[in-house]
This record gives C-alpha cells, sequence and structure tokens, in this order.
C-alpha cells in the first residue's frame, strides 16, 4: 500500500506528466550532479572555482525577478476569511483555473520530489513540506534553505502529516501565473514562476501564509521576523524579534558586526526573515527559525556594511540575478564604490553604464546559515530562544523617528498593526510609494488581517511576560535627502538603549507615540553625529502624525466590525495625545 506521500505523487504525476521522477536526498552527491546538468543546460553560470568554490550565477526571466502579490491567492472556503488585505479564490474555482496550466506542464521534462523540515530536525515545533518541481534550481535553493531530502523523509515516515506544495515554472509567462493557498487543506500550487517567494514553497507559501493560518488556530505566530541575540559585557544574551517589510533590512539587522564590540555588545544571528514562536510551558515565548539558510538582497551588501555575509558568501552560493566580473566573480551596486570595466549585466549582456544598473535591485544571494561567522550556537536549539523584544520597522523618509517604545503590549500591537514603508524592489510594481504594512505581514498573512490583530492581542494575554514592543526607522532622511542615521552595524546603538529599557536603565521622554530616547540615553560614542541631526532623528512632528493618525483611521475602516474594539481604542488615545500636545506645544 502507498503512503500518503507517494499517493500525492502518483496524482502530480498523472496530472502533469513528467517524463521521469526523482526523489531528491539531499546528498552532496546529488547537487553535485544537478549543478552539472544545470551548467551544462545554461541554468548555471560557473563562477570563479579559485574565489568562489561551488558557487554559481543563475539569471532568471527578465519577467520573473521578484514576487508578484497580485497573482498571489488565498483559496479559503469563505471570502472574509481572507480580509481586504489579500486576493481571494474560492478553492474549487481557483483549481478548475489553475489545473489545466498543470496537465501536461512536465512533459519531456524531470519532476523533482523535495521532501524538507522547516526548523531544526529535532524541534517539536518543526513542520515538514514537500515541494514537487520541475525546477533544478528551486531544488537546488530548497536545499540551502531548508533541512532537505532524507532528513525530513525520515522524519515523515508512513505519515501524512507534511504540506504539500506543487509547482511548475510552466511557460514563466506572468498571464499565466498563479501563487495559490488552501489553507483548509494545507495545500499549495504555484505556476509559472521560478523566483523566490513563488518557487521555493517552504518560504513564504508555508512558513508564513499556510503558517499562519496553523498558528492562529493552534496558539502560536509565524512573523517575517529576524531574530537576534545581543550580547552585553557579562556575556549575557536577550534574544530580540524584528519584523521589517522585505528589502527593510531584516538580514543585515540579525547578520551585524557590531559597532560596540569593543565595549561587548555582540550580536548572534537565529534567523533572518522568518520565526515561529510558540509559548513555553513557563510562559516564555520561544522562537525557533523554521529555515536553514540566508535568501538575501545583494545589492547594499559589502565588507563594511555586512562583513558577516561577505564572508558567507564565498563558497557554496548560488547567485541569482547579479552582474558578473571579467574573472567570473559576483558583483552588484554597493559592493564597491565604482563598478568595474567589462562587467556582464544581469540580463548577461555586456554591461555599459548608464542609467540601468548591472544587477538587478532584487538580486540576491542564497547561503547556508550556517556559513556565517555570525550563527548563534543556538540557532538550531529546538526548544527554541526566550524573545524579549519585539522591533518593527519600516522604510520612511519622514515622520517615524529613528526609535520608540510603546507603553504596553496593546499599544505596541496598534504600533505594529499600524507600521508604513516605502515600497521596494522585493515586488513587482511601483517602488518608493508608502503603504501600510501591518507587521511586515501585508504580502505574507495567509487570513483576515483584522483577525491576526486579534491573534496578537490574545498572545499578549496568554504570556507571562510579554515582549516590550519598539518601532525603529534606520532609512529617515534629512533636507538634503540623505539618510540621517548610518545604519548597519551602528543599529547595535538602537539595540543597546533597548536592552537597558528592558532592564529598566535607560532614559526615554513619553511623546504621544510612545517613548523616545533623551538624547544622552542612546550610546553614541565614536560617532560622528551632530546634535541637530540627532534631534531630527528624534524628533515626533505632531503634525506630520496628525496626518498619519488619519491615514491609520482610513486603514481601519477597511476592516468594518472585525476590527479589535482594542485598536479601535488606541487609535483614539493616539488622537486624543495629539490633539492635547498640539495645543501645548503651540
Ligand atoms: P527580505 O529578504 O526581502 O525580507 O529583506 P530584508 O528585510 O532582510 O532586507 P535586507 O537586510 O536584505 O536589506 C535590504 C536593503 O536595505 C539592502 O540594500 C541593504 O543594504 C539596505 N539596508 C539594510 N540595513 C540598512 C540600514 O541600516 N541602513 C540603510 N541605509 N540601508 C540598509
Ligand atoms: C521577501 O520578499 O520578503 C523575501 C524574498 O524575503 S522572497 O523569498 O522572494 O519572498
Ligand atoms: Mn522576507
Amino acid at each position: 500500500m502507498s503512503t500518503p506521500l507517494e499517493s500525492w505523487v502518483e496524482e502530480s504525476a498523472r496530472l502533469t506528466k513528467p517524463s521521469r521522477i526523482v526523489w531528491c536526498d539531499g546528498s552532496q552527491a546529488e547537487i553535485d550532479r544537478l549543478a552539472a546538468e544545470m551548467v551544462r543546460d545554461g541554468t548555471f553560470d560557473q563562477l570563479n572555482p579559485k574565489s568562489f568554490p561551488n558557487c554559481y550565477l543563475h539569471r532568471s526571466s527578465p519577467n520573473d525577478v521578484a514576487r508578484t502579490e497580485g497573482l498571489t491567492f488565498i483559496c479559503s472556503r469563505k471570502k472574509e476569511d481572507v480580509g481586504p488585505t489579500n486576493n481571494w479564490m474560492a478553492p474549487a474555482e481557483a483549481k478548475d483555473k489553475v489545473r489545466p496550466l498543470f496537465d501536461g506542464c512536465m512533459a519531456s521534462r524531470t519532476m523533482y520530489v523535495v521532501p524538507y523540515i522547516m526548523g531544526p530536525a529535532e524541534s517539536p515545533y518543526s513542520k515538514i513540506g514537500v515541494e514537487i518541481t520541475d525546477s533544478a534550481y528551486v531544488v537546488a535553493n530548497m536545499r540551502l534553505m531548508s533541512r532537505m531530502g532524507k532528513v525530513a523523509l525520515d522524519r515523515l515516515g508512513a505519515s501524512s502529516d507534511f504540506v504539500p506544495g506543487l509547482h511548475s515554472v510552466g511557460d514563466l509567462n506572468p498571464e499565466r501565473r498563479f501563487i495559490l493557498h488552501f489553507p483548509e487543506e494545507k495545500l499549495i500550487w504555484s505556476v509559472g514562476s521560478g523566483y523566490g517567494g513563488n518557487a521555493l514553497l517552504g518560504k513564504k507559501c508555508f512558513a508564513l501564509r499556510i503558517a499562519s493560518w496553523m498558528a492562529r488556530e493552534q496558539m502560536w505566530m509565524a512573523e517575517h521576523m529576524l531574530v537576534l541575540g545581543l550580547e552585553d559585557p557579562s556575556g549575557k544574551v536577550t534574544y530580540m524579534a524584528a519584523a521589517f517589510p522585505s528589502a527593510c533590512g531584516k538580514t543585515n539587522l540579525a547578520m551585524m558586526v557590531s559597532a560596540l564590540e569593543s565595549e561587548g555588545y555582540r550580536v548572534w544571528t537565529i534567523g533572518d526573515d522568518i520565526a515561529w514562536m510558540h509559548i513555553a510551558k513557563d510562559g516564555t515565548l520561544r522562537a525557533i527559525n523554521p529555515e536553514a539558510g540566508f535568501f538575501g538582497v545583494a545589492p547594499g551588501t559589502n565588507a563594511k556594511t555586512n562583513p558577516n555575509v561577505m564572508n558567507a558568501i564565498h563558497h557554496d552560493t548560488i547567485f541569482t540575478n547579479v552582474a558578473m566580473t571579467e574573472s567570473r566573480e559576483p558583483w552588484w551596486e554597493g559592493m564597491n564604490a565604482e563598478a568595474p570595466g567589462n562587467l556582464i549585466d544581469w540580463h548577461g549582456n555586456r554591461y555599459s553604464p548608464g542609467k540601468a544598473t548591472a544587477a538587478h535591485p532584487n538580486s540576491r544571494y542564497t547561503v547556508r546559515a550556517s556559513q556565517s561567522p555570525s550563527i548563534s550556537s543556538h540557532w538550531e536549539d529546538a526548544a527554541g530562544v526566550p524573545i524579549s523584544a519585539f522591533i518593527f520597522g519600516g522604510r520612511r523618509a519622514r515622520v517615524a523617528p529613528l526609535v520608540y517604545e510603546s507603553f504596553d503590549w496593546q499599544h505596541g500591537v496598534f504600533v505594529g498593526a499600524t507600521m508604513a514603508s516605502e515600497t521596494t524592489a522585493a515586488a513587482t510594481g511601483a517602488v518608493g510609494v508608502t503603504r501600510r504594512d501591518p507587521m511586515a505581514m501585508l504580502p505574507f498573512c495567509g487570513y483576515n488581517m483584522a483577525d491576526y490583530f486579534a491573534h496578537w492581542l490574545e498572545m499578549g494575554r496568554k504570556l507571562k511576560n510579554p515582549p516590550k514592543i519598539f518601532h525603529v526607522n534606520w532609512f529617515r532622511r534629512g533636507p538634503d535627502n540623505k539618510f540621517l542615521w548610518p545604519g548597519y552595524g551602528e543599529n547595535v546603538r538602537v539595540l543597546k538603549w533597548m536592552l537597558d529599557r528592558i532592564e529598566h536603565r535607560a532614559d526615554a521622554t513619553e511623546t504621544p507615540i510612545g517613548f523616545v530616547p533623551t538624547a544622552n540615553s542612546l550610546t553614541l560614542d565614536g560617532l560622528s553625529i551632530s546634535r541637530t541631526m540627532l534631534d531630527e532623528l528624534l524628533h515626533v512632528d505632531v503634525n506630520d502624525w496628525v496626518e498619519e493618525d488619519q491615514a491609520v483611521g482610513k486603514f481601519f475602516e477597511k476592516f468594518g466590525s472585525r476590527l479589535p474594539a482594542a485598536l479601535r481604542e488606541e487609535h483614539k488615545a493616539l488622537g486624543e495625545r495629539l490633539s492635547g500636545s498640539s495645543v501645548a506645544t503651540r
């Protein structure tokens, strides 16, 4: 008798009609064989084997370079369960529409069966997924991003407890591209894209959209968050989880080389993109990183901004849509001041400096997490690490100060629910448009965002000492339009202030939006930043915030009566604090 997995593989093969089926074991021999095949068929360019051993460059189709949010659907039975911020299709209708695209799509191609574990192999919080795909590039990425192959099959056995995900690159035409989630069945269908979050189904599709639905049912959290440990001079490590929208600094914060290292402050990486968090028996919130690798933004990464990444990506790394130098090394904007001559751009053409960039703005590296010098010795702890703070953040040229602390959990949930950020190249569409992106989950929450807010409020009630909640903005600009804050390794100064707040030893000023550091409470030794710039960074402009408050009101209206009353209360209270203070300051 066949196992549930074998039955699903047979059923998928009957639909997609591959010429052969390969069960992936995750071994080195397997990836060597696949990489050689991909070099032969042009999917991979081999990079310099001396300076970048086992590294490859993949150039994706130019219309397939980022997540496509407009083509991403949650297919629940009831439309109201996905809410106003998700695209919805009825399950049967979605299947009828997309099944023909899968019909025979793997004819004369190989079907890879990719079993994987999201989370450490031994953790009770980990979950199994199986991706069926016709893309060898996807297999190679899943091998770095998850615990893939034999280890997953061994854990699964004959059980039916896995999330199936059927993927085909199809014809890569966006007109025939659909990323479908069936949360009630815990099933994923993705066709027409070979890129990142659209195609590596363990990542955003399972670990966020499907998992967030499960997490709500089972009282845990699946969040678009990095997890880091901040070590203090005594050696004590405090864990923090931070949600910033796509391409807004999670990887860089999680992997930073601390500017306060000589004072004994270091940052250790647990994860850079996704956190699964459970309430432990002792009432603490424990986080695991469901992933095993980093799919990080390349542009802007260099030896100063992120030396840990630069060290990590010199071997066994896949580069996607970066440029290539004469000596077959990867290159992207921001790696060094000037582009080297004779570059090959991300299209594979000779690069002529001008308007276009040599690397795509959303070009990425895929590397195992264990290759980073910053990886924590606890990153695979089965029980996870205890979270003491949540940090929300966005990319805002104006309005949001460098950092502020919420008054309490409920206010913190309001801060997360109302955060906004300028859009980036991580998703197709306009870049630089400010939009509300609650908890950085706008593209990833698998159910009605109003219910998600309620879930956050409920989690706070269940936790013994709910984490403190902060908001940061590394991207505020001055009158000259330059960033006011140096960012990257200097961000540890803000983390240190948070730690000092957690331990009740840092001062703060109470403002209508929350507690903002006093100028003296931030450790700024060795940093050349003028008092004017600092004041500007920490400034809470009442007029700006009144506008912000109005935008929040409009955003909340979308959710109608499903919006938790507590958030309405918080909105009202902010309005009152703002009108009180505008009177006071005039
Ligand atoms: P996803 O993988 O898309 O979820 O993104 P992410 O949140 O991990 O973003 P990442 O850390 O990769 O940063 C995205 C871009 O922002 C890169 O170009 C970085 O160089 C840049 N960046 C990150 N941190 C900072 C910072 O502190 N200051 C400034 N100015 N730029 C930053
Ligand atoms: C993001 O867009 O938030 C990413 C990259 O982390 S992707 O895997 O494409 O979702
Ligand atoms: Mn992400």
